[in-house]
C-alpha cells in the first residue's frame, strides 16, 4: 500500500467506521489507562485509530508526556498529526500496547492482519509488558477462521514454495492479496506479499507451522499471547 492509500484510508475511517459507538467506548477506556511517562505500542485499524485520538485528548488535557511506538507508517502519521511523539521499536520498549483484532476465540486467541501490518503488530506485542486488544462484539467467534482467512506475509521470492507447502496443510483456499484497485498485489511495508489462507482447521501449532516454512516472514495468528481483551 502506498501513502495515497493510507491517507485515503484514514480519511475514510473518520466517516465510515463500523460499530463506531462501541469502538469509541473501548477507545475511551484504554485512553483512561495512560500515565505520565508511558511508552505505548500503538496498533493499527479503525479501533486503534479511535484510541489514538482519545489518547491524544487525554495527553493534552492532563499535559502528559508519552511516547508512542507505531505499528505502521499510517499509524505514525496519525500520531504525528495528533501531536504524539513517536519512537521506533529499536530505540524503545513499550510499557504496554493496544491493538485491534479481526477475530477473538473463547481462549482469547486472535486472527489479526486485515490491514497487512501483523508483522509489526506481533513485534510490538511481543516486546510489550502488557497488551490490550480492543474489540467490538462482532469480533468474537467460536472458532478461529470463522469469518477471516489467516494472512501470511511472504518474501516475494518464496511465494510459490510457500503456496506449495501451505497446500499440504489442512487448507481450503489460498489467495494472493490484491490491492483495492486490483492493479497488483498488496506490498507490505517490508516489501513482501500477503497470502490469505482459509484453513479447514486452525490448531495450537498452526502459527508455528506456518512460520517454519522458509520464506514466511510472519502470520496473523496470535495463539496463547497474554492479552487482555477490552470490549463493550
Ligand atoms: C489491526 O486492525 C489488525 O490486526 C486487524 O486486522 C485490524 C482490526 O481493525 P478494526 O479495529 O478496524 O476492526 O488491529
Amino acid at each position: 500500500m502506498g501513502w495515497k492509500n493510507r491517507l485515503a484510508n484514514e480519511t475514510q475511517w473518520t466517516s465510515e467506521i463500523s460499530n463506531r459507538e462501541a469502538k469509541e467506548a473501548v477507545a475511551k477506556r484504554v485512553a483512561a489507562l495512560v500515565k505520565d511517562g508511558d511508552t505505548i505500542g500503538v496498533g493499527s485499524g479503525s479501533t486503534s485509530f479511535l484510541a489514538i485520538e482519545q489518547i491524544a485528548k487525554v495527553v493534552k488535557e492532563k499535559r502528559l508526556n508519552i511516547t508512542a511506538i507505531p505499528t505502521s507508517h499510517e499509524v505514525a502519521l496519525s500520531c504525528a498529526r495528533l501531536g504524539l511523539p513517536t519512537a521506533s521499536l529499536s530505540a524503545a520498549r513499550p510499557d504496554w500496547c493496544f491493538d485491534g483484532a479481526d477475530e477473538v476465540d473463547p481462549e482469547f486467541n486472535l486472527i489479526k492482519g486485515r490491514g497487512g501490518a501483523m508483522f509489526a503488530e506481533k513485534l510490538v506485542m511481543a516486546s510489550s509488558g502488557k497488551a490490550y486488544i480492543l474489540v467490538d462484539g462482532s469480533k468474537f467467534v467460536e472458532k478461529l477462521g470463522a469469518k477471516f482467512p489467516v494472512p501470511v506475509e511472504v518474501d516475494p521470492r518464496a511465494v510459490h514454495l510457500v503456496e506449495t507447502k501451505v497446500m499440504e496443510m489442512d487448507v481450503n483456499d489460498i489467495a494472493l492479496r490484491m490491492a483495492v484497485e486490483k492493479d497488483g498485489p498488496v506490498i507490505t511495508e517490508a516489501g513482501n506479499l500477503i497470502l490469505d489462507v482459509t484453513f479447514n482447521h486452525i490448531g495450537m501449532t498452526t502459527e508455528q507451522d506456518l512460520n517454519a516454512i522458509p520464506g514466511v516472514i510472519e502470520n496473523g495468528l496470535f495463539i496463547n499471547y497474554p492479552v487482555e481483551i477490552m470490549s463493550v
